[in-house]
């Protein structure tokens, strides 16, 4: 009897899909894992490959109690494949099969289009690993060079998780697109990464948060739709995925909280009051709030540009198929069809942006990018408290949609981050207040310096209030090998 809760380690990809009673699949699997460790290996320096870093593993996908911390040599974790229990009877939630049980295999006629979605969803995650790739040579403490490389390899087995279902429902193009998401790299003249933001460099810690809190929250709403798939093994591989996403996002809100936390805490150690006080702040070794909101308005409008076109044909067939839901699909009371609804999106009429509504099947990217956008509200208040506690009279706050924005009805306009169209001189003026500079970069990198000392931290960033798995302030959460 196949144990479909917890993790089988019979073969060299730990499972719970059966894989060594499925040896076409485990041989497809075993052939792609050389190109892969090869990858991993050429990618994070190697002092850190040899390193004992303390890290969690899934055992089971069990939501009570699935991981097991332990001390590893990243290039021995085991990457497994780990889908989420099979709910009994479950259906296609929407769409023109809505209620219809949901498939075990992938229909003939939206074999394309699934295709693509697994492997735009397999492609952004070693991106990201590629994007953080030198972060750990300027780690602020052995605790967030942890949480970075627990990232990594989760990213990693998000990689394995979508390769798996190449390999398995997808044949001869299912294993050459497999081969592919390893030769894309991002930031490649010759093959890029397949959407904008797993190109941009995450240069710096304060870079690092803002992706994982704004970037990997669109993994967290991508994921959350692909859950609702009418396509059984996607559904249930998102489903496991995502309760490991939550980590990556709370590396991100509480990394920020503890940069702003830091600024603050120096600010009124010495005195300052004035947010805009900048050379006397940076001179303390502290990021400036003002920097930390120009950071903030790059990463969150970066990661709009992932929800594609806000009127989008790909988007309604991909609804209308069953392939993807809404967020929260199997929770919302309409017919699940959209057969007549309308949805509210935004347009540009001379130069101002208006809203219209639209037939709501064509929305579905704009629905989920709203719904992106309120997720995302929650974190920049919980900021906001950290300053308001301090005394520190500084707001963050997200920009406008329209505020540089590369895909969609906004891409070509000069929008400033209030919503307004402004001329290209006043655009080029004010980009310096609300876009990183390159000086803003320099001070950052300036203050990138590591922190290796076990309990020790960076000047620029507080310490966590709890540590990973219960351990005390001066863990040692790597074991570092220095050759
Ligand atoms: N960059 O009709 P549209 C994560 C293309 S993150 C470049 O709006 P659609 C993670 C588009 O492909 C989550 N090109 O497209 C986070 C289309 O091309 P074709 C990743 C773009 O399909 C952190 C054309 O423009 N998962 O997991 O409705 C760390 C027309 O656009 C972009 C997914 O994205 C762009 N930004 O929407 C690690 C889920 N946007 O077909 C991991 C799977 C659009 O005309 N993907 N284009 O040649 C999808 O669901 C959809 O493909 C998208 C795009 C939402 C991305
Ligand atoms: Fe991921
Ligand atoms: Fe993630």
């Amino acid at each position: 009897m196949l144990d479909l809760i917890n993790v089988s380690y019979d073969t060299q990809i730990p499972n719970n899909v059966g894989l060594s009673s499925d040896k076409k699949v485990l041989k497809a699997l075993e052939k792609w894992h050389p190109g892969y460790i090869n990858w991993w290996d050429g990618l994070i320096p190697q002092q850190f490959q040899q390193s004992l870093v303390y890290l969690r593993t899934a055992v089971s996908v069990d939501p009570k109690g699935w991981a097991k911390f332990d001390y590893v040599k990243m290039p021995e974790y085991r990457w497994g494949v780990l889908l989420a229990p099979q709910v009994e009877g479950r259906t296609i939630p929407c769409g023109e099969h809505a209620g219809e049980p949901a498939w075990q295999e992938v229909p003939g006629e939206y074999r394309n289009l699934m295709k693509r979605l697994i492997v735009i969803q397999g492609d952004t995650e070693p991106a990201s690993v590629e994007q953080q790739k030198a972060l750990a040579l300027t780690a602020p403490s052995l605790y967030d060079m942890r949480n970075l490389f627990q990232v990594n390899v989760e990213e990693g087995r998000h990689l394995w998780a979508m390769v798996y279902l190449l390999h398995k429902y997808f044949g001869k193009d299912g294993r050459e697109e497999a081969d592919d998401l390893l030769r894309r790299q991002s930031g490649s003249e010759e093959a890029p990464r397949m959407l904008g933001a797993f190109n941009e460099e995450t240069p710096d810690w304060l870079s690092f948060f803002m992706f994982t809190y704004f970037t990997d929250r669109d993994g967290k709403m991508q994921l959350e739709s692909l859950a609702q798939s009418g396509f059984d093994p996607l559904s249930r591989t998102c489903r496991f995925m995502l309760t490991e996403e939550a980590h990556h996002m709370f590396v991100g809100e509480t990394g920020v909280g503890r940069v702003i936390q830091k600024t603050c805490d120096v600010m009124n150690a010495n005195g300052i009051t004035d947010p805009y006080d900048i050379n006397k702040i940076r001179d303390l070794g502290v990021i400036d709030l003002p920097t930390v909101q120009k950071k903030l308005n790059l990463h969150y409008t970066l990661s709009l540009d992932l929800f594609g076109q806000e009127v989008s044909t790909n988007a309604a067939n991909a609804f209308n198929a069953g392939i993807k839901g809404r967020y929260m699909e199997n929770r919302l009371t309409d017919d699940h069809q959209l057969r007549n609804d309308t949805y509210r999106v935004a347009e540009l009429d001379g130069d101002q942006v208006v809203y219209r509504d639209v037939p709501a099947l064509t929305a579905i990217n704009m629905r989920l990018r709203d719904d992106y956008t309120k997720d995302a509200a929650g974190g920049v208040g919980r900021w906001n408290k950290i300053l308001q506690k301090a005394g520190i009279a500084f707001e963050l706050s997200l920009p406008h949609e329209s505020f540089n924005r590369k895909i969609g009805v906004f891409s070509g306009h000069n929008f400033n981050p209030e919503g307004k169209l402004v001329s290209g001189a006043e655009y080029d003026k004010g980009l310096t207040e609300w876009l990183p500079t390159h000086a803003d970069g320099d001070f950052i990198q300036s203050l990138m310096k590591p922190c290796y000392e076990a309990g020790e931290y960076a000047g620029w960033i507080a310490p966590p209030k709890v540590g990973i798995d219960n351990k005390p302030g001066d863990f040692e959460y790597v074991k570092l090998h220095m050759a």
